[in-house]
């Protein structure tokens, strides 16, 4: 890296929700659990980071660190639809992302843990993300329009009844794993087939208004699916990014 004078990606964001609809976000996967791991990648420009709460070994206690450290841009990948997901946005997170998801009604249950009543069913609660409730009145009037709501479509499941996911209110983005995909379709990633239900998923939610966004393996292929319209781009892992720099820095300098 470079030394530089002016600090990337410090801005906070009035709302992921809105600057998606603004253009694409690139960020990456959080899986370390320590906030100079969130820091380091606001500072280097990640626009979002999703805390990996479904693989990670991350409890509650440090999301709310992650979230309090990533000024904004911390999004909170949930194992399923539970009261993980009200105790995730309560620390401030600016949304959620649920693994798995299969039909309409698994969209609908996860639209309604997220949302305020009239919209939705979360319960209201004094914690971070009303400012302990000094910020309650305006945590209100806002949350309901800036929280992210993402559904993941992985599954063969979730691939045949994409439409009806993608056609559910309230929700904001379908995000495509595609290991989890290849592994459903009993395909291999890269494989015409995996590409093609890629596409679909990518096609059938963006005919419906919603975004979409994909987990990808490096930046050529962010840039491929990002000229397909696809706007949340979370390119490869805290983890994998510096296992991989490291065992090319361990390479090289054996050579
Ligand atoms: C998948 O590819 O299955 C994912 O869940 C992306 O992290
Ligand atoms: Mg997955």
């Amino acid at each position: 890296m470079s030394y530089g004078s002016i600090p990337l990606g410090t801005a906070v964001p009035a709302s992921l929700r809105a600057a998606l609809d603004q253009g694409a976000l690139v960020g990456t996967f959080q899986l370390i659990g320590h906030t100079t791991v969130t820091e380091a990648l606001v500072y280097a420009g990640a626009d979002a980071i999703v805390v990996d709460a479904e693989h990670a070994a991350l409890d509650l206690t440090t999301i709310e660190q992650l979230v309090r450290a990533g000024s904004g841009r911390v999004i909170v990948r949930v194992p399923e639809i539970s009261s993980a997901i009200s105790r995730s946005l309560d620390t401030g997170a600016a949304g959620i992302v649920v693994p798995h998801v299969e039909s309409a009604a698994q969209a609908v249950a996860l639209v309604d843990a997220v949302r305020f009543p009239p919209l939705g069913s979360r319960g209201i609660g004094a914690a971070r993300a009303a400012q302990y409730g000094f910020g309650m009145a305006d945590y209100l009037a806002t949350a309901n329009d800036s929280l992210l709501a993402i559904a993941m479509v992985e599954t063969r499941e979730g691939l045949e009844r994409v439409d009806e996911i993608a056609a559910v209110d309230g929700l904001d983005l379908i995000f495509i794993g595609p290991t989890d995909l290849a592994a459903s379709l009993g395909t291999a990633a890269g494989s015409a087939e995996h590409r093609a239900a890629i596409g679909r998923i990518i096609e059938a939610t963006l005919a419906a208004g919603k975004h979409v966004g994909i987990h990808c393996a490096d930046a050529a292929q962010a840039a491929e699916y990002a000229a397909s319209g696809v706007r949340l781009l979370l390119v490869s892992t805290d983890v994998a990014f510096l296992a991989s720099t490291a065992n090319t820095s361990f390479t090289d300098s054996r050579r």
